[in-house]
C-alpha cells in the first residue's frame, strides 16, 4: 500500500515512521536475506505471507501504513464500505476461518473489515513477518546473483530471491489538480487518507470534490452532519440503491453449509461473485420485459444486479441505452429540483463502462436544503482559495474541503517505488506508454518479481478476494516449483507478454469499456497513457489460462538454473 505522491499535506498526515513509535512492542528485526519480500500488507500480501510460511519460505512484509488492512486501513471516510458483498468479499482458503467469522451486514462497513484482517492476521499469526510504517522505495535486480535488493525509507536493504508487489490497484491516491491547494487555510481531507480519529464536521460549511464510489457513499452522512454541503460534480456516475441490511441468520447458516460450492462459483465466475449468467439480448426482447428486468436489478442492490439483467449490456451501445435510460429515470424519480436531477443523470458513457456505484440515500440527499450541486464541467474549478474555492463563475467559501478524487489505479503503487530489473531498465520506462505484463503477474525483463492483481489480470473488474486468492496461491506454487526445480530465475517471453497484451486489448476493445473517461483507462491522471488496464475475459476463464500455463511446464517463461 503506497499513500498519496502528492506534495499537499492533508489534515491528517502522520509522520512516515509513527509506527515505529507508535507500535514499538510490535516491532521485529527486519533480516537482511530472505526467501521473498513482500511489499504490503493488505489482503494480498497477508495471505501471501501465509501461503509462503507455509511452503517453507522466509518472508519479511514492509508496509508504508502504520497498521495493516491496506485499502481497509486507510479509506476510513463516512460511510466507507465495500460494495462486495461481505459473504464474497472474505477469505476462501481455510475453511475454519470461513466457518467461525460471521458478518454483521449485507454490505460490511469499513472497521468490520479492518476488525477482520486483524483477526486473520492474528489467527495465522502474520503480524511478526511485517514491519509497519515503512516503504519501499527502491528494487534492484542483480542478474549474477538473480536476486533482489530492496530498500526502504527507513534505512533496510534486504536481499531476496524474489519481490511480490501487493501493493493494491487503488492505493496512489490523487488531489485534484487544481492550483492553490496550499493556501487553503481551513482542513482537506482525501477520502483515502481519512483521519483515524475522524471527522466531526457539525456545523461547517463543506465542500466536496468528485462523485465516484468514495463520494456516494460518504456524500449522504457528510450532509446529514455539516451546516451545509456543497457537491463539485465533474461527472455524474450510475449509482444503484445497495438495499444494505443485517444478515438473515438463517440464510447465512444454510449458506455457511454449502460454502465451498459457493466459493467454487465465484472461482469459476467472471466478476469473481457466483450468478447466473443471461442469455437474452435486450434488443430481442420488448419494452415491457426489460422494465421488469431492470426494476428487479434496481431491486436487487448489487453491482451486476442491473448489468446482468441482459447478455449485451456491456457489448452493445443500443442495448445499454436502454438500461442506461432506465436509471436515468430512476434519478429523476427520486430528486425533486428537475435541473438538479438532470445534471445529476449521466449521459456522457453507457452504463458501467466508469465504475459503477451502490449507495445508501445518495440521490435523495439532494433533496436537502443544505445540499448544492455544482457542475464544474461547465463551470471548471479555477483554483482554491485560503477560504473556499472558486469556479470560473463564482466564488466558494468553505471551512473544510474533502477531495473523493480517487486514485491512479493500478500502475500508481507499482510505479511508486523505484523498480529496476536486467540492464537497469526500469518499469517506469518499460511501460511509458502503458503497462505490459504477462498474465498480470509478471513482466520480461523483471525476473523473479511477481505482482498481485497486476495491470492484466481481472483485479478491479473482480471480487478482489477471488483474484487475490488465486494470484497468491499460483505466485506461491510457482515459486516452489523453483526452488523444488533448482530454478534460480523465472521471468515471462518477450513474446508472451505481447501476446497477452494484444489479447487484454482485444478482450477490452470488444465491450463498450474503451468509450468511457475512466480510471479503468486510466483518462483521470493527467498524461497517463490510455490503455485499459484490467483483463476483461473474466475470472473463470482467466485462472484456466493460468493453469494452463502451469501444466504446461510454465508456458511462456524462461525457467534459468
Ligand atoms: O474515485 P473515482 P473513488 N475536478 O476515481 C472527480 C473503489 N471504491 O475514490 O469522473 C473535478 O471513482 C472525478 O471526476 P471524473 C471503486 O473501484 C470502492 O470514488 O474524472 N472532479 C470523479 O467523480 C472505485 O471506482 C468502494 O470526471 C474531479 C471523482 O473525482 C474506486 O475505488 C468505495 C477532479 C473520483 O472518483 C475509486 O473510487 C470507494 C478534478 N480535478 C471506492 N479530479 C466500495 O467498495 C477527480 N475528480 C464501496
Amino acid at each position: 500500500m503506497t499513500d498519496s505522491p502528492s506534495t499537499a499535506t492533508p489534515a491528517n498526515a502522520a509522520p512516515a515512521n509513527a509506527a515505529n513509535a507508535a507500535n514499538a512492542a510490535d516491532v521485529h528485526p527486519v533480516a537482511d536475506t530472505v526467501d521473498v519480500v513482500v511489499v504490503g500488507a493488505g489482503f494480498a500480501g497477508l495471505y501471501m505471507v501465509h501461503r509462503l510460511r507455509q511452503s517453507g519460505f522466509s518472508v519479511q512484509v514492509f508496509e508504508a501504513g502504520t497498521d495493516l488492512g491496506g485499502t481497509w486501513y486507510w479509506n476510513r471516510y463516512p460511510g466507507a464500505r465495500c460494495d462486495v458483498e461481505s459473504i464474497n468479499y472474505s477469505y476462501s482458503f481455510d475453511k475454519d476461518l470461513e466457518q467461525e467469522w460471521t458478518w454483521s451486514e449485507r454490505y460490511a462497513t469499513q472497521p468490520e473489515i479492518l476488525r477482520y484482517a486483524n483477526h486473520v492476521a492474528d489467527r495465522f499469526g502474520l503480524r511478526s513477518a511485517i514491519r509497519f510504517g515503512t516503504r519501499v522505495t527502491r528494487a534492484l535486480y542483480d542478474d549474477t546473483t538473480k536476486r533482489w535488493a530492496i530498500d526502504t525509507d527507513q534505512g533496510d536493504r534486504v536481499s531476496a530471491q524474489f519481490c511480490v508487489m501487493a501493493v493494491g490497484c487503488l492505493s496512489t491516491s490523487k488531489t485534484p489538480e487544481v492550483p492553490g491547494i496550499e493556501t487553503f487555510q481551513g482542513p482537506w481531507y482525501h477520502t483515502g487518507h481519512w483521519p483515524h480519529e475522524g471527522v466531526d464536521f457539525t456545523g461547517k460549511r463543506v465542500g466536496i470534490i468528485g462523485t465516484g464510489s468514495s463520494a456516494i457513499q460518504s456524500i449522504p452522512i457528510i450532509a446529514q452532519q455539516a451546516a451545509h454541503l456543497t457537491v463539485f460534480q465533474r461527472t455524474p456516475n450510475f449509482s444503484m440503491p445497495a438495499k444494505n441490511a443485517p444478515l438473515d441468520e438463517e440464510q447465512y447458516a444454510q449458506l455457511k453449509a454449502i460454502y465451498p460450492e459457493w466459493r467454487e462459483q465465484a472461482r469459476t465466475s467472471g466478476f469473481g461473485v457466483p450468478n447466473e449468467l443471461p442469455e437474452r439480448s435486450a434488443l430481442e426482447v420488448d419494452a415491457e420485459d426489460r422494465s421488469k428486468r431492470y426494476e428487479d436489478g434496481w431491486e436487487a442492490g448489487s453491482l451486476v444486479g442491473m448489468l446482468l439483467a441482459y447478455n449485451d449490456l456491456l457489448v452493445d451501445k443500443a442495448a445499454n441505452d436502454t438500461a442506461a435510460e432506465f436509471v436515468r429515470q430512476k434519478i429523476k424519480s427520486i430528486v425533486k429540483d428537475p435541473a438538479v436531477a438532470e445534471l445529476l443523470a449521466p449521459k456522457n458513457h453507457p452504463l458501467g463502462t466508469k465504475r459503477p456505484c451502490l449507495d445508501t440515500g445518495y440521490y435523495d440527499t439532494f433533496n436537502r436544503d443544505n445540499v448544492r450541486l455544482v457542475d464544474v464541467l461547465a463551470s471548471p474549478i479555477a483554483e482554491i482559495m485560503p477560504h473556499g474555492l472558486r469556479t470560473v463563475d463564482e466564488d466558494f467559501e468553505f471551512d473544510a474541503l474533502v477531495f473523493a478524487t480517487g486514485f491512479d489505479a493500478m500502475t500508481g503503487p507499482l510505479l511508486g517505488p523505484d523498480i529496476r530489473g536486467r540492464h537497469g531498465v526500469s518499469l517506469r520506462e518499460k511501460w511509458a506508454a502503458g503497462p505490459r505484463t504477462y498474465l498480470g503477474l509478471a513482466s520480461e525483463g523483471f525476473p523473479n518479481l511477481f505482482m498481485i492483481t497486476g495491470p492484466g489480470s481481472p483485479s478491479v473488474m473482480s471480487n478482489m478476494m477471488i483474484s487475490i486468492e488465486q494470484h497468491v496461491e499460483w505466485v506461491s506454487d510457482c515459486m516452489a516449483y523453483a526452488r523444488d526445480h533448482q530454478v534460480a530465475a523465472i521471468e515471462p517471453t518477450r513474446d508472451a507478454e505481447d501476446a497477452w497484451v494484444e489479447h487484454v486489448n482485444e478482450a477490452a476493445n470488444a465491450t463498450l469499456y474503451p468509450s468511457a473517461n475512466s480510471w479503468y483507462m486510466g483518462a483521470n491522471v493527467p498524461g497517463k497513457p490510455r490503455v485499459f488496464m484490467p483483463y476483461i475475459g473474466g475470472v473463470g476463464v482467466y485462472r484456466e489460462e493460468c493453469d494452463d500455463v502451469v501444466a504446461n511446464g510454465y508456458k511462456g517463461f524462461v525457467l534459468t538454473s
